[in-house]
């Protein structure tokens, strides 16, 4: 007898079998350990019918907590020879083996939605964690800030959007001339066409050894790390989790000094990122003051920021009519525009669930039901894929993903 697999059973069955005991990895083969904000969104679906084990997702993520209160982007719990750079080319300094750079902090703000579906659950784990996510939130006060409190990103890889338009005039600027022999392994587990290029691994590579140089001491990286850019990913996402730790602050009656400058400091450096020629939020290079002209898909980040945009509204409104799928990661009518490569153009369900969140609760709730309406028939029609083609739909990237299977549970399906 033939049993119909719903999406949902699938949804389960993908965190289920990514579950890696205490961690969820995001798709076995091509990305085998912990990732942070995969972490986060992990949780978010695993909170859908295990909240023990949401929770477990986020304890395991800052169990990997530097002492200086940085979460690392990778936690490398279980050595494997699948991925590349591994523990030994990163020489992370934590009590696990990990990455040396962080990732757009979600867990807070992820944390609190699942407080949210069950306060009775979570009201002490939330209490345990708190500490930790705030340790996280002052270090990036402390250390990614610009000028006008915009924060920054150091690699392409903590922003999250590795091979993003944002990043490429500060890309250009990297010398990888001695980055020396490496041996990709993202390309012998997917198709390499859908992948950054040699180009891209050669300066990311080169960043990691730059860091890994002075173990990673930030001050000195201030001035030896070539790249520093001001992302809409990265203020976006630390200033809504600096106003997520605020009301769980007031919730369950917790010391939080400090955070209402902090959320006025970030909140004037996430509208410093509005770029008028380009009429959207841009990236800038914080060595050169440039802009990257990129209108992204961090871009429509601004309502999960908190942050109105009468424009970005506009501009929604007519990216959904130029391609039929939710919001690309980049814009189409814009030159650089790839519908296959990664963050030059393909869809990401978790981005426009993040979009959605916020366009929801700043009252556009007929735009947050229209991404998520799309995002699910996207799912529905062609898996469970890392990202999608924005016109064909067609999935790319690795299958049976977990950020794609927890944003069916929690949100889209
Ligand atoms: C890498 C795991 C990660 C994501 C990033 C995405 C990609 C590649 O995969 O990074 O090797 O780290 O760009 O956002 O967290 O899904």
């Amino acid at each position: 007898m033939n049993h119909y697999t719903s999406p949902s059973e699938s949804a389960r069955n993908i965190l289920t079998a990514n579950d890696r005991g205490g961690y969820t990895i995001p798709t076995s083969g091509l990305y085998p350990y912990q990732w942070n904000w995969d972490s986060a969104i992990a949780a978010l679906g695993f909170a859908e019918f295990d909240i023990d084990r949401a929770w477990v997702e986020l304890e395991t993520l800052f169990s990997g907590q530097w002492a200086d209160g940085m979460v690392p982007h990778i936690l490398f719990h279980n050595p494997d020879p699948g991925y590349f750079p591994g523990p030994d080319v990163w020489g992370g300094i934590g009590p696990i083996p990990s990455s040396g750079i962080t990732q757009p902090p979600l867990a807070a703000t992820m944390a609190r939605r699942i407080l949210d579906m069950d306060a009775e659950a979570g009201a002490k784990r939330m209490r345990a964690l708190f500490p930790a996510m705030l340790a996280w939130h002052r270090w990036i006060m402390k250390w990614r800030l610009d000028d006008y409190g915009a924060v920054c990103t150091t690699h392409p890889w903590e922003a999250g959007r590795d091979n993003a338009p944002d990043w490429d005039s500060a890309m250009a600027g990297i010398d990888a001339s001695d980055v020396g022999e490496y041996q990709r392994r993202d390309t012998s587990h997917v198709n390499s066409d859908d992948r950054p290029t040699k180009y891209d691994y050669d300066r990311y590579i080169k960043l990691v050894q730059i860091g890994r140089e002075v173990r990673w001491d930030q001050q000195k990286l201030l001035t030896l790390n070539p790249f520093r850019v001001a992302d809409p990913t990265m203020s976006f996402t630390t200033l809504r989790a600096a106003r997520d730790l605020l009301a769980i602050s007031a919730q369950l009656g917790l010391e939080a000094d400090g955070l209402h400058a902090d959320i006025a400091r970030l909140d004037a450096g996430a509208q410093s990122l509005w770029n008028d020629t380009l009429d959207a939020f841009d990236a800038r290079d914080a060595h050169s003051g440039e802009w990257a002209q990129s209108v992204s898909n961090a871009s429509y980040l601004c309502w999960y920021a908190g942050i109105e945009s009468p424009q970005m509204l506009e501009r929604l409104k007519s990216i959904l009519t130029t391609v039929p799928h939710p919001i690309p990661s980049y814009d189409p009518n814009l030159p650089k525009f790839d519908e296959r490569r990664y963050w030059r153009g393909p869809t990401w369900a978790f981005m426009n669930m993040l979009a959605g969140f916020g366009l929801a609760g700043m009252g556009h709730g007929v735009e947050a039901e229209a991404l998520r309406l799309k995002t699910a028939r996207l799912i529905a029609g062609h898996g469970f894929a890392e990202y999608f083609d924005p016109i064909t739909g067609g999935p790319a990237g690795g299958n049976s993903f977990t950020w794609t299977a927890a944003v069916w549970l929690h949100w889209a399906g």
